[in-house]
């Protein structure tokens, strides 16, 4: 695994972490150097733009944001940066992910960021996806991709399999 991290990850709050560690598994078992930050968009602002600004120049090809109450990060993010942005809503709250999940989904035309689904299941995919974006340059990307997704069928096989015994 390559030192520079090529994924920059975002979460609103230290409580996101356990969510959005699935996103961090899913990169590493690809071989995808990542860096974890907590930066809030609406506590901590100019954190949030500095780092998402200076991203490119940092060698970040793709920047992951997760966030629960405080879902527009992922728009804030997006905002500042015209590297591709991908929203990881959290149960966070009363309405149990789906409030962040719309204002995710729902951006106005101009500044997308890619909406997985709400929860663990969403952060490992946004991690998948990162790394789907990354194969289109990087060879050996592809490759861990390939094997994973072989894995994965030989998987299912093995468990129909095991029904029949
Ligand atoms: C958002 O509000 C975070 O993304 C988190 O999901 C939620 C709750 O944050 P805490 O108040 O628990 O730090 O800012």
């Amino acid at each position: 695994m390559s030192k520079q991290p090529l994924v920059g990850i975002l979460m609103g709050s230290d409580n996101d972490y356990e969510v959005m560690a699935e996103t961090g598994k899913a990169l590493k078992e690809l071989g995808i150097a990542f860096e974890m930050k907590v930066s809030s968009a609406h506590r901590t602002p100019e954190r949030t733009a500095a780092y998402v600004r200076a991203a490119r120049g940092n060698g970040i090809k793709v920047l992951i944001a997760g966030a629960g109450a405080a879902a527009h990060l992922a728009g804030v993010v997006a905002a500042e940066t015209t590297l591709p942005v991908i929203a990881v809503p959290i149960d966070a709250t009363s309405l149990r992910g789906l409030d962040a999940l719309l204002a995710m989904v729902q951006m106005p035309a101009g500044i997308p960021v890619a909406t997985m689904a709400i929860g663990k299941a969403g952060a490992r995919n946004a991690g998948i996806f990162a790394a789907q974006i990354l194969s289109v340059e990087n060879a050996g990307v592809a490759k861990a991709l390939q094997e994973q997704r072989f894995k994965m069928a030989a998987g299912v096989e093995a468990k129909s399999d095991a029904l029949q015994e």
